[in-house]
């Protein structure tokens, strides 16, 4: 019974018309040039474009920003993706046009938090826009900086639509902070109680509650103890690899400034939700790209919302709740050195471009859902994978323990194929299992597809 409750949570999150495949419908709030880092983040977004539905790109303040959006930034930064713009279709057809992007972007709430909600701003009515519009998908939010602009809108809508048609409005939102950057997003938290949140809530006005959110993982351990680590791949966060791969590498590159604190801080709260197979829009706690999150109430938040488990993530002798995105660093990586090599390579052949990963005759990017008795073995078979350059490609095979409830199961891989063994899960053993097989090419840079397997064994 609790099996079937979770999982019928798992498709409520998404909405029962969407589909992990499905592009995002995607907002996002930043407070660009409060530091160099959310210039960052904007690069990457428009080197991935074509994942998205873009519903607003709205330039905004926060507590490191507290007044005068940046709106022109992020136009200087369509200029330069519109410079590419004939590349990346070569590469992916479905990137939208620049004349696109420029009528989604706009600016939000002129001043700082809850003191600037008197009146509605352009980025305000995009997101009322988005929120009335008849899309059963979910309307993901990106917040890089203070969330104020999506509070007016909420006020908005609240006002415009009928009790019934803005709750429904309220439940599609997913709204993914980078902590609390204002005061805006514990307040919209109380006044709308039906927004789905992902965040690490931190006092609105001070920084250092950032070192144990998850959102960190993303690039954190470049700086302080954790360099002295040297966790694997801690070199391509660095300014030296981000110059040579992204920065020196053609007009939408050279919009990527160095860092002074961390690379991409924001990043995570839409990485996520590029379909790389790890199926992560899902739900929140499979982890991926965009980190893992559990649904729980924290300390005096109204409500539960999606936040960092109570139990870090080990990750090569370290316990952070970052591990989870750090985690994937090497993919994420060089998947972006890939796209940034598409905006300056006219030709599709000159390029690298990431493998099918194909399990058990399913294509696709979507998560397999298996079923299975303790006891049972589970045959998988990636053989059936594929790489549109024709590179041949390597299989590793994982159990994501972190985000599996089921105690026991083993797995043997062998090249394409994997056995998943649940003789040694007990015989009223419940729960749920997750494989992550990772097909990786041999082209330059090496680039990643997954499939994730979830077995339900009750
Ligand atoms: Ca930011
Ligand atoms: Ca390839």
């Amino acid at each position: 019974m609790r099996k079937i409750t979770l999982f019928a949570f798992v498709l409520s999150f998404l909405s029962a018309a969407a589909a992990v495949t499905d592009k995002a419908r995607l907002v996002v709030l930043t407070d660009l040039a409060n530091e160099p880092d959310d210039e960052e983040s904007l690069v990457r977004l428009l080197a991935y474009a074509n994942e998205f539905d873009f519903e607003g790109l709205v330039a905004t303040t926060s507590c490191h920003l507290r007044e005068n959006p940046r709106e022109d930034i992020l136009r200087h930064t369509i200029d330069a993706y519109a410079q590419v713009w004939t590349n990346l279709v070569v590469h992916a057809p479905d990137y939208p046009t620049p004349a696109f992007l420029r009528s989604v972007a706009a600016s939000g709430q002129p001043g700082f938090g809850t003191n600037s909600l008197d009146v509605a701003s352009a980025g305000s009515r995009l997101i009322v826009a988005a929120m009335k519009r008849d899309d059963p998908r979910p309307l993901w939010v990106s917040v890089w900086g203070g969330p104020n602009t999506l509070h007016r809108a909420l006020r908005d809508c609240r006002d415009e639509l009928s009790p019934e048609a803005f709750a429904a409005a309220q439940k599609k939102l997913r709204v993914y902070a980078i902590s609390d950057q204002d005061d805006s997003g514990p307040a919209i938290r109380r006044e709308f109680p039906l927004v789905t949140w992902i965040v690490d809530p931190s006092y609105p006005y001070d920084w250092r509650d950032y070192w144990w959110a998850t959102w960190g993982g993303i690039s954190g351990d470049v700086r302080g103890v954790d360099r002295a680590k040297n966790l694997p791949f801690v070199d391509y966060v660095d300014n030296a690899w981000l110059k040579a791969n992204i920065t020196d590498v053609g007009p939408l590159g050279a919009c990527y400034p160095p860092h002074i604190w961390i690379m991409e801080g924001d990043t995570p709260s839409f990485l996520g939700l590029i379909r790389n197979g790890l199926g992560w829009s899902e739900s929140p706690d499979y982890g991926g790209w965009g980190g893992r999150y559990v649904w729980r109430t924290f300390k005096d938040e109204p409500h539960p919302i999606w936040t960092s488990p109570e139990q870090c993530e080990e990750y090569y002798g370290t316990w952070r709740n970052g591990n989870s995105i750090v985690r994937w660093r090497e993919d994420y990586q060089l998947d972006f050195a890939a796209r940034i090599r598409w905006s300056v390579t006219p030709q599709y052949r000159d390029a690298n471009h990431n493998p099918i990963a194909v399990v058990n005759g399913e294509s696709g990017r979507a998560v397999l859902h298996l079923t299975a008795v303790p006891g049972a073995t589970l045959a998988l078979d990636a053989s059936g994978s594929s790489d549109p350059d024709g590179d041949p490609l390597s299989y590793s095979w994982q159990i994501y323990r972190a985000a599996s409830s089921l105690k026991g199961g083993t797995l043997k891989a062998d090249g394409a194929k994997a056995t998943v063994d649940l003789s040694d899960v007990a015989a009223d053993g419940r729960g749920d299992l997750h494989v992550i097989l990772r097909v990786r090419d041999s082209g330059t840079p090496s680039l990643a597809a997954y499939r994730r397997v979830i077995v339900h064994v009750s």
